[in-house]
C-alpha cells in the first residue's frame, strides 16, 4: 500500500504535476506516513527520473522546471512537520546555509537547512546565487559555527572553493567551519577544497553537522 503511494508520489514529479504531488504530500500527512520517507522513497525518485532523462536528452528544460515545481510544493507541505518532528530544542550553534553562487538549485539546500533546524540549530538561509562575500559577512555577523554551502553543477562547485577563501580573507578560518553537499560533490571534493565536512543527504548533514563541532552524531 505506503510502496504503491511512493510509487504515485514520483509519477507526480514524472508528470510535473504540482497540484496532485501536493495533494498527496497532504495525504501524507493526514495519513501520518514519514515526511522524509516519503520525500526519499517517493518523490525524489521522481526527480531524479526526470534529472536523468534530461542528462540523456530524453527530457528537456520545461520538464526540469515542472519537475522543479512540484518538488517545491511538496516541500512547502512538508517542510513544517519535518521541522515540528526536531525534538532537540536547544540550540547546538548557528549555521549559515546557501547555494552557491551562479547556481539556483534550492530544493535540496532547503531540506538540509529544515533538517539543521529541526535538530537544533540556529539556521540563517540566504537562498541560492549566494556571492562568497554575503556568506561571509553572514558568517561574521550571526558568529556562525558552521557555513553549509550547496551547490548543484559540475561548474558551479568551484564556488564552494570560493567561499572558503571569502571566510579565510576574513579571518574566519578555521574557526568558522565549511560543510558541503549537492549531488556532483563528493567527500574527496571536499577534502580537495579544505571543507571540513560533507554529506550526501540531508540526515547526514545533521549529523555532520554534530560531527563537525565535536559532538558526535
Ligand atoms: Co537542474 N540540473 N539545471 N534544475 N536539476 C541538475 C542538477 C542536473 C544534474 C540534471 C541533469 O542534467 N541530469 C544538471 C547538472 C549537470 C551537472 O552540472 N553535472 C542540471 C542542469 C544542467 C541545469 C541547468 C543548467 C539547465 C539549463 O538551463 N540548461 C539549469 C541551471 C540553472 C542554474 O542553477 N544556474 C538548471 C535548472 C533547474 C531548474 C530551475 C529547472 C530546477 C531547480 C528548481 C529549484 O531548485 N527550485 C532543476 C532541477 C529540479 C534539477 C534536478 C532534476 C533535481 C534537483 C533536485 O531538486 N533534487 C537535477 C537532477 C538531479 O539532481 N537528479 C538537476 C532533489 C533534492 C532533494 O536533491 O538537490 O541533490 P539535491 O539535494 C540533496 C543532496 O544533494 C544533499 O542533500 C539534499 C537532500 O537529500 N545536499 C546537501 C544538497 N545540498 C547540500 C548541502 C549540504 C549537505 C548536503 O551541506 C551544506
Amino acid at each position: 500500500m505506503t510502496e504503491e503511494l511512493f510509487r504515485e508520489m514520483a509519477q507526480t514529479i514524472i508528470d510535473g504535476d504540482p497540484e496532485a504531488a501536493e495533494a498527496l504530500a497532504k495525504r501524507v500527512l493526514a495519513e501520518g506516513i514519514d515526511p522524509l520517507d516519503a520525500i526519499n522513497k517517493g518523490f525524489v525518485v521522481g526527480v531524479n527520473k526526470v534529472g536523468d532523462a534530461f542528462g540523456c536528452g530524453d527530457a528537456f528544460l520545461p520538464d526540469l522546471v515542472l519537475a522543479g515545481e512540484a518538488m517545491k510544493a511538496v516541500v512547502a507541505v512538508l517542510d513544517p512537520e519535518l521541522a515540528r518532528r526536531g525534538t532537540q530544542r536547544q540550540t547546538l550553534g548557528n549555521v549559515v546555509v546557501g547555494t552557491v553562487k551562479g547556481d539556483i538549485h534550492d530544493i535540496g539546500k532547503t531540506l538540509v537547512a529544515t533538517m539543521l533546524s529541526a535538530s537544533g540549530f540556529q539556521v540563517y538561509d540566504l537562498g541560492v546565487d549566494v556571492p562568497p562575500e554575503r556568506f561571509a559577512a553572514k558568517a561574521r555577523e550571526v558568529s556562525a559555527a558552521i557555513v553549509g554551502v550547496s551547490a548543484l553543477l559540475t561548474t558551479t562547485m568551484v564556488n564552494q572553493k570560493s567561499v572558503i577563501e571569502a571566510l579565510d580573507d576574513i579571518g574566519l578560518r578555521p574557526k568558522v567551519k565549511v560543510m558541503v553537499g549537492g549531488a556532483p560533490v563528493t567527500r574527496s571534493w571536499a577534502q580537495q577544497i579544505g571543507a571540513d565536512g560533507y554529506s550526501e543527504d540531508a540526515i547526514g548533514a545533521v549529523a555532520e553537522a554534530k560531527r563537525i563541532l565535536g559532538g558526535g552524531a
